[in-house]
């Protein structure tokens, strides 16, 4: 007897009547992805611009980091921190090998690393810097985006994300983003550290200044604070390097990477770091029930390893490239901005335009997927291993929305 097959609008009224509305989701709905192509329940093909917000860098089910997957969870998937386990030193040794860390601590999720980073430089102030207890300032940037918690959405500066959640922890002073002048000016005696996005992802791909990495650098260093890149969605090969901070040939005291650290197939994360500021955690006082477990190493393992051997960075760099520049070329008058560093490209549509939403539900229809953000910016960030065909096709597609109007 045939399976009873369901339809796509069943399922979308039950995850409407049954989950949150804290999402406004495109309308189709998943069943298969291989590399950069998914289908949906109907059998329709799409080209996934968006790669789970840079979580699928290495393409959908990528066969060995499955493969990784299943092994380790035929063994042994979870035995907490109580215990020690194979996999977690073997993941310690390959990322600070590949990133040149001296201490890593594994989390799950990236804004757990977030968090994570916040609670170590805090300490690092009091024990070794000298702040007075209680009185650290972690400075972060304007339209920044670093995550969902309480602590985080209380030093964003996008009502959607903080309407309604308050009270917010304090010490978080706000600066312009792409200012390193700016940055100096808010330090103080009880600055511990800098949190800031290389590149502004969630904002619509903000790049900052020429030569803003290498200046914000130089100022944490004479002020003897922590600089703290969050390259959770930059890291990882997606802007053509391993890390967006290579482009200007910097080096942040702490990096924080999750996403495509399991290639999409486990949450896992971490805060790669230097001793002196992750050298002040003794047992105890911090930690999470899944974080560092085997079966996360092992994926992480794999996803590292195929992103390296498969010359997805450098794919990412020379497809971007082309991406960029040819998508500067579709310059129809709705098209206010392009911009991008790697496979992190927006395309920034004219108010007048009304909202880039309806674009993309029109590139839906023709089979690519991609996500508006702030209201007149369209992203695109495929995997890693798209080819120049496949951009191609994606280029020929945008160029017939925009003409469409
Ligand atoms: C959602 C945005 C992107 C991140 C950076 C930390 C985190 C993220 C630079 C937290 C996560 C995700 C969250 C996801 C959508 C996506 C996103 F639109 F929300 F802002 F990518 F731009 N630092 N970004 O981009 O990592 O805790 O999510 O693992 O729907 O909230 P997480």
């Amino acid at each position: 007897m045939a399976k009873e097959k369901i339809s796509a609008q069943a399922l979308i009224e039950i995850e409407t009547r049954l989950g949150a509305h804290n999402y406004k989701p495109l309308d189709v709905v998943l069943v298969r992805g291989e590399g950069v192509w998914v289908w949906d329940i109907d059998g329709n093909r799409y080209l996934d611009c968006l790669a789970a917000y840079s979580a699928v860098n290495q393409g959908h089910c990528h066969p060995k980091i499955r493969a990784a997957l299943v092994e380790q969870a035929s063994r042994l998937s979870l035995t907490s921190r109580a215990f020690r386990n194979e996999q977690l030193p073997l993941f310690y040794e390959e990322i600070c090998a590949l990133t040149n860390s001296h201490k890593v601590l594994p989390m799950n999720s990236g804004a757990e690393a977030v968090e994570t980073a916040i609670k170590a430089v805090r300490k690092w102030g009091y024990e070794v810097k000298g702040v007075p207890e209680d009185q650290a300032e972690v400075i972060v940037c304007e339209n920044g985006f670093h995550g969902r918690t309480i602590a985080i959405v209380g030093f964003s500066t996008d009502p959607a994300a903080r309407q309604g959640f308050g009270p917010f922890a304090p010490g978080f002073p706000i600066v312009a983003f792409g200012d390193a002048d700016a940055l100096e000016a808010a330090i103080t005696p009880n600055t511990v550290a800098f949190l800031v996005e290389p590149i502004q992802g969630e904002a619509g791909v903000i790049i900052p200044p020429e030569g803003y990495l290498k200046r914000i650098r130089e100022v944490c260093s004479r002020h003897n604070i922590m600089l703290v890149l969050d390259e959770i969605q930059t890291g990882l090969g997606r802007t053509g390097k391993l890390f967006a901070e290579e482009h200007e040939g910097i080096e942040a005291d702490l990096t924080l990477v999750g996403k495509a650290l399991s290639g999409g197939y486990y949450p896992i994360s971490a805060v790669l770091s230097n001793t002196e500021v992750l050298g002040v955690l003794k047992p105890g006082e911090h930690g999470s029930t899944f974080g560092g477990n085997p079966l996360a190493c092992a994926v992480a393992r794999a996803a590292m390893r195929v992103l390296i051997e498969e010359g997805m960075i450098e794919n990412a760099g020379k497809q971007g490239a082309y991406f960029l520049e040819e998508l500067g070329k579709l310059r129809t008058n709705q098209v206010r901005d392009v911009r991008g560093s790697g496979l992190m490209i927006a395309l920034e549509l004219d108010e007048a335009v009304g909202g880039a939403r309806r674009y993309s539900e029109a590139l839906m229809k023709l089979g690519l997927l991609c996500k508006e953000t702030h209201k007149d910016t369209l992203r695109f960030a495929p995997p890693l291993v798209i080819t120049r065909e496949q951009v191609d096709w994606a280029l020929e597609t945008i160029d017939k929305v925009l003409r469409a109007g």
